[in-house]
């Protein structure tokens, strides 16, 4: 071959053992055999050159042409090839690692609570009332005797959902469980003896208030019952659910438009970190007579004591949790702790 053409060669050789990736391969390729590649002009000039020149010229050229592309090929697989084994080392999986596991689940702090306030009052003759946590006005506010102009019906409290229900009724987010209490004393004769547990919602937010927090409230209807039967019964449910008998229980005079008279339910431990203090845990009182009517009793005859207790403030004081917000960061630090 030609010296000068056996240079090309070298050069191109040189040059496509220096692509590294396909663009430049390809930027190498056109180089020599491209439209004015160097290969590419000299064929052009094939016709300036006598016929017996050219047939040994242009069969020169042509094994200079594909010797190039031989070249280009290989250099194409070997491209190829690297890549592969750079794939191929980055996605390598360890398999000496040791594996994930499946880790355990468990139950939400609020929900451990919630079932065992459930096994408590089960334990003492109450049922357990399940109930729509968007609620019809009526249950929510009227059938418990809170008048149209009550703080609480203002939208600065309470959640009202934009739309109405198939008759018409104007529906809002319950904010308090007491409607299924209502709902349920509806449903049943006396005596009634029930726990609402669940989910309810107020516009409030802030260490110790949550828009949605979770409520439990009892009801106990029947002739010939007193306060001091309420206040016994929720003194053993704080004995059961702080595992002691050395704590106290007061009631303090109280207002709610639901029960009359009322009364906050105040607890005080005797020991450990919080002993000595009273703690407000619940609000209670005598069923209003009016709210007796609504289920649908004769007040004269038959009396309610009803409760209304939040589930974070007793988790919190059972704990030791102190932000509410705790709860529902789904930080699973905080909550695998309760499953243990
Ligand atoms: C409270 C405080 C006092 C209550 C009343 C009723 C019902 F349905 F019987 F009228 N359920 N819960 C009640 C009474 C709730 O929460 C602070």
């Amino acid at each position: 071959m030609d010296a000068s053409l056996q240079q090309i060669v070298d050069e191109a050789a040189a040059a496509l053992a220096t692509a590294t990736e396909s663009a430049s391969l390809a930027n190498a390729k056109a180089r020599f055999l491209g439209k004015d590649g160097l290969v590419t002009q000299r064929m052009k000039g094939l016709g300036k050159l006598t016929p017996q020149e050219r047939s040994v010229a242009g069969r020169e050229l042509n094994e200079a042409k594909q010797a190039i592309e031989g070249l280009v090929t290989a250099r194409e697989l070997e491209l190829e090839q690297l890549e592969l084994n750079a794939r191929l080392a980055q996605e390598a999986v360890d398999v000496t690692l040791p594996g994930r596991g499946y880790g355990t689940g468990g139950l939400h702090p609020i929900t451990q609570t919630i079932e065992r306030i459930e096994a408590i009052f089960g334990s003492i003759g109450f049922d357990v009332a399940d109930g729509p946590e968007i609620e019809e006005d009526f249950y929510n506010f009227t059938a418990l005797n809170t008048p149209e102009n009550h703080p609480a019906r203002s939208m600065h409290d309470t959640f009202y959902v934009d739309a109405r229900d198939a008759n018409g009724h104007d529906l809002l987010l319950r904010t308090h469980t007491s409607p299924m209490q209502i709902r349920y004393a509806r449903m049943h004769k006396p005596p009634i003896k029930v726990i609402a547990p669940g989910k309810t919602y107020r516009v409030d937010s802030d260490a110790t208030h949550s828009p949605m927090f979770h409520q439990f409230e009892g009801l106990w209807v029947d002739e010939n019952i007193s306060f001091t039967d309420l206040k016994s019964v929720y003194t053993d449910f704080l004995r059961q659910f702080f595992e002691t008998d050395e704590l106290d229980v007061r009631f303090r005079p109280s207002y709610f438009p639901f029960t009359e008279p009322s009364a906050e339910i105040d607890m005080r431990f005797h020991v450990g970190p919080l002993a000595g203090r009273w703690l407000e845990v619940s609000g209670s009182g005598q069923v209003h007579p009016n709210v007796i009517r609504n289920i649908g009793l004769d007040p004269e005859r038959y009396i309610g004591f009803a409760f209304g207790s939040g589930v974070e403030r007793l988790a919190m004081l059972r704990y030791g949790v102190g932000d509410l917000r705790l709860f529902y960061e789904n930080d699973l630090r905080f909550l695998a702790q309760f499953n243990r």
